[in-house]
């Protein structure tokens, strides 16, 4: 698969962690695999590398603690924990019990045991995270927890904390901040340490109460900043409104920087790591046609991005709605490109922005084998084809891009008296002049703009 080994590119003294995922019956065996390797991809970004990955194929995620008994045990072999959810360690088992179990494990047609399991790791090694590919109630992540001996995250947490880790600007933090406490809040538990045990189980409760209301305050403090933040913003941006404007948008690690680097001759972060773009850039199409034309490069979507986050991340997206046209970046080189189309699709309408003009690039095209490409080009007549690191391919965008805006453009005659010549230098940074004509009383200018801007002009000219 195309990003199979990336996922472990962190030295061998890198924090560990293991996977799980269960597979369940509404998944295909392409859509669990690419999860669970995207998954992957995130713990990488996290930092982590992963020694092993369990995974079980189940009806559907058991209540307590995902996995069934016999996963749960070979999960707390590999993290040191001792495999069980209860509190109480569990009795010394004799190796005859163990046999039996480990043989019921192997014919429960339920948890039918899978041989993907990859381990490269001896069991005695501390692992520090386990990540789980499902969303974990708050029980079931504490059972997991009490089993491993590890933190436990499931993929909302996962992709929660990445964003806390790189948001840059003033206002991602702030919404990775609220996002983080309305997911960490339910999670809450009575602190450890024989607290409740020292002052009886009512006062640990009280406790556990007074912080989550403190939470609570500090989610409606946020907020408040928030709001604030974003006033400031929108004032910025409406200056911007007026510009031409298209928005890069699509998966994680679809090229959309790389596209933004390339078109704009800017220096945006580039990495070839999930969600390596957290915020909203804004830089003018390189070299500059007249009137100019602004790209945003925005955060990339992920599959079951967490809603919380799509909330949040909205006002980053604004952009992207104020965008007159989208370009839809997509890695065709994944096997899982249509899934991710998808996804972007319903994240787009989500937003609101489903119905904003949108041009789909396949991107990575020099990943592709030629009859591949040949039958994504014959499944996709419609779509750009491009390379994002092939600068003719970039040239070709950018006169595309500019034919996208000139298409909208109509033509008019308009009289520029000798007076007023700073007009036509403006008319010159706002459409296209195509013929100048000098008479007595002015110049009679050819143009071709948008109809609001001809209309702009026209009442400009005639005060
Ligand atoms: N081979 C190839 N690699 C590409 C191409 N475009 C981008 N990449 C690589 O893909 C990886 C991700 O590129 P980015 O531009 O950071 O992707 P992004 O869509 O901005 O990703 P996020 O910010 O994480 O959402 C990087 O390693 C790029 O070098 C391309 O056309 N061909
Ligand atoms: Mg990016």
């Amino acid at each position: 698969m195309a990003h199979s080994s990336e996922g472990s590119t962190h030295p061998r003294t890198a924090a560990r962690a293991v996977l799980v995922a269960v597979h369940l019956p509404d998944a295909d065996d392409l859509e669990f695999r690419s999860s669970v390797e995207e998954l992957e991809r995130l713990v990488s970004t996290l930092g982590y590398r992963t020694i092993a990955t369990i995974t079980q194929a189940r009806s559907h995620l058991e209540a307590a603690a995902v996995l069934g008994e016999g996963k749960l045990k070979e999960l707390g072999d590999l993290t040191g924990g001792d495999g069980h959810i209860g509190t109480t360690a569990p009795k010394r088992k004799d190796k005859a019990r163990l046999k039996r179990e480990a043989a019921v494990d192997a014919s429960d047609d339920e948890d039918a045991d899978d041989a993907e399991d990859e381990q490269d790791e001896p069991s005695s090694s501390k692992v520090e995270l386990v990540a789980v590919d499902h969303d974990l109630s708050p029980s079931q992540a504490r059972n997991l927890e009490r089993a491993t001996g590890a933190q436990v995250l499931d993929r909302t947490g996962v992709i929660i904390e990445i964003f806390h880790r790189h948001a840059k600007s003033r206002e991602a933090r702030l919404q990775v901040e609220i996002a983080r406490l309305n997911y960490t809040a339910p999670r809450m538990r009575e602190s450890p340490g024989g607290k409740e045990r020292q002052q009886g189980r009512g006062a640990g409760e009280a406790a556990l109460e007074l912080d989550r209301r403190k939470v609570r305050d500090r989610v409606a403090e946020l907020r408040q900043e928030l709001e604030a933040v974003q006033r400031d913003q929108d004032v910025r941006r409406s200056h911007r409104r007026q510009a031409r404007r298209i928005a890069l948008v699509g998966y994680t690690n679809a090229g959309k920087s790389s596209l933004m680097r390339a078109l704009t001759g800017s220096d945006v972060y580039v990495e070839n790591k999930l969600f390596a773009t957290l915020d909203t850039t804004v830089r003018a199409l390189h070299p500059e046609p007249k009137p100019r034309i602004l790209v945003s490069d925005t955060v990339g979507f992920i599959k079951k991005l967490p809603l919380d986050l799509v909330a949040s991340f909205k006002s980053t997206l604004d952009e992207a709605l104020e965008a007159s046209h989208l370009l839809h970046i997509v890695d065709a080189s994944d096997p899982s490109w249509n899934a991710q189309l998808e996804v972007t699709h319903d994240v787009l309408s989500e937003i609101g922005a489903g119905d904003v003009p949108a041009t789909l690039v396949m991107n990575k095209i020099d990943r592709l084998a030629p009859e591949e490409l040949a039958r994504l080009r014959a499944l996709c007549p419609d779509a750009w084809f491009v390379s994002a690191h092939d600068p003719a391919d970039v040239a070709k965008i950018r006169e595309r891009i500019i034919t996208l805006f000139e298409a909208t453009y109509v033509e008019e005659e308009l009289m520029v008296p000798y007076t007023r010549q700073a007009v036509l230098s403006e008319m010159h940074d706002s459409g296209r002049v195509a013929a100048e004509r000098y008479e007595e009383n002015g110049i009679f200018v050819t143009y071709r703009a948008e109809p609001e801007t001809i209309a702009r002009f026209k009442s400009r000219l005639s005060k």
